[in-house]
């Protein structure tokens, strides 16, 4: 093992690289330059690494003063060369891992990254691969390409899997105090990413491989994708069953023990729940196996904003109206409350279904503006006024934000559909609650 790279870690002198600077990457790069590290941020965005030059943030949960300290000091520079590869000790690889059309893995963004990596290698560097990616990966489609260099992989080039633990919005845990888990190539790799990630977070957990570090971050977001699922689920029966879900989880939620609460919705969105899991099936798939309560959640997750539909469609018909020619309010259409990310929100899903049954609709998202809408921007509603509230046939709340007047919308409106609790244990006529009969 290095013990030259070691020290630099350790007397936080070595130049630490972060390949991708978005939600992920660029809270990563300002934590190693605020802890004494020379950090290069490396994008493929000209712009982006324009912009954080001029010290301009983008990223919510970075402090853009402190942004702007690090660039002034020369402790943070971003760049799209990846000749800075050569004089670096460490480079975190931190690019997306979406789903393409057939909702298989799309890993190009990694082979992208490797394809300029492997021209600028050389002696005592550490890779870490952080991108959420299916087991094997880091294994299979990384290595191979270093080796083919003629690197001893674990003797002048370490290599460790470390997921990516970054919830946007999220003030208490942040980079430094959410526990990191690492894993190497070799026990070797695992040691000098150990030694390194210890200086920016205060809790290290190394595992034994890269397919375990991989495993551990899709075990953590398919739990969540599946017991959305069920809850889901549980919603869709206390509705047959006459039985408020809301209540029934509330009341479980007060067990001290064995029991996690999740909650009902219109559907799953994010750029991490509604996709990794599809990783981990994926690969599954290819050793002829069936992840069963991958598929199954979602397909439930994927079937809620139809459902919903249907509620909006329930409640039209009590007042002797169609959903064709109604005029419907979407209420938030951000993927989860306080934040303005459309990503897969379940609400796109519900705006498109309500059109096609000949509905016109509008939406009001004080975090959201506007959207991106068959090839062109679709505003928001700019404010949420009685007469504009009166004007529609249905409102449907999607997303439960907290700086929205909800009070204004049960008085005002003819019809609401709930899908988010912000009315609890209500009887009111005109508003019909998602998992309750
Ligand atoms: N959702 C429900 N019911 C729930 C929880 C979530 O319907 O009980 C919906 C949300 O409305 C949203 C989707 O699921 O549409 C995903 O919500 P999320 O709370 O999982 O939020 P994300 O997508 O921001 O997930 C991130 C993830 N962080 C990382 O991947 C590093 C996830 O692992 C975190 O556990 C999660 O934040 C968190 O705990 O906030």
């Amino acid at each position: 093992m290095s013990a030259l790279l070691l020290s630099k870690f350790k007397e936080r002198k070595a130049r630490v690289g972060v390949i991708g600077l978005g939600y992920v990457g660029l809270p990563l790069a300002v934590e190693f330059a605020k802890v004494g590290f020379d950090v290069i941020g490396l994008d493929v965005d000209a712009q982006r690494t324009a912009r954080l030059n001029r010290g301009e943030n983008y990223i919510k949960d970075v402090d853009g003063d402190e942004l702007a300290e690090l660039v002034a000091a020369g402790k943070f520079k971003a760049t799209t060369d990846y000749g800075y590869v050569r004089k670096l000790d460490a480079v975190s690889i931190c690019v997306p891992t979406p789903l393409n059309k057939l909702k298989d893995p799309d890993v190009s963004f990694i082979v992208d990254v490797m394809d300029h990596l492997v021209e600028n290698l050389h002696d005592d560097l550490l890779i870490v691969l952080e991108s959420t990616t299916y087991p094997g990966t880091t294994r299979e489609l990384v290595l191979p390409r270093l080796e083919k260099t003629g690197y001893t992989i674990g003797e002048s080039i370490y290599l460790c899997f470390s997921p990516e633990r970054i919830d946007p919005g999220n003030v208490h845990y942040q980079v430094h105090n959410t526990p990191k888990v690492i894993g190497g190539v070799t026990e070797t790799c695992t040691k000098v990413g150990h030694a390194l990630y210890q200086q920016i977070v205060e809790t290290v957990v190394p595992v034994s491989s890269p397919e375990s570090a991989e495993m551990v971050k899709l075990l953590e977001n398919t739990y969540r994708s599946i017991n959305i699922g069920l809850v889901n689920e549980i919603a869709l029966m206390c509705e047959k069953l006459g039985v408020d879900v809301w209540e029934v989880i509330d009341a479980a939620a007060t067990k001290p023990f064995g029991f996690m609460k999740f909650t009902p919705g219109p559907g799953l969105g994010g750029h991490c729940i509604p996709i990794d899991p599809h990783y981990l099936s994926w690969k599954m798939k290819t050793l002829d196996y069936k992840a069963r309560f991958i598929e199954l959640a979602g397909e439930i997750n994927t079937d809620m904003p139809y459902h919903v539909v249907e509620l909006v469609s329930k409640g039209l018909n009590r007042r002797q109206k169609a959903v064709n020619g109604s005029r419907i309010l979407i209420l938030g259409v951000a993927y989860k409350k306080d934040i303005d990310d459309v990503r897969e929100s379940p609400a796109l899903d519900v705006i498109k279904l309500l059109e096609e049954e000949g509905a016109t609709v509008e939406y009001y998202d004080p975090y959201v503006r506007t959207i991106r809408w068959k090839e062109t921007e679709k505003p928001g509603l700019k404010t949420m006024t009685p007469e504009n509230i009166r004007e529609m046939d249905a409102v449907v709340i999607l997303t439960d934000h907290g700086n929205v007047n909800y009070d204004l919308v049960k008085r005002e409106a003819k019809l609401i559909i709930d899908t988010r609790n912000v009315y609890p244990l209500n009887h009111d006529a005109h508003i019909i609650r998602l998992g309750v009969g």
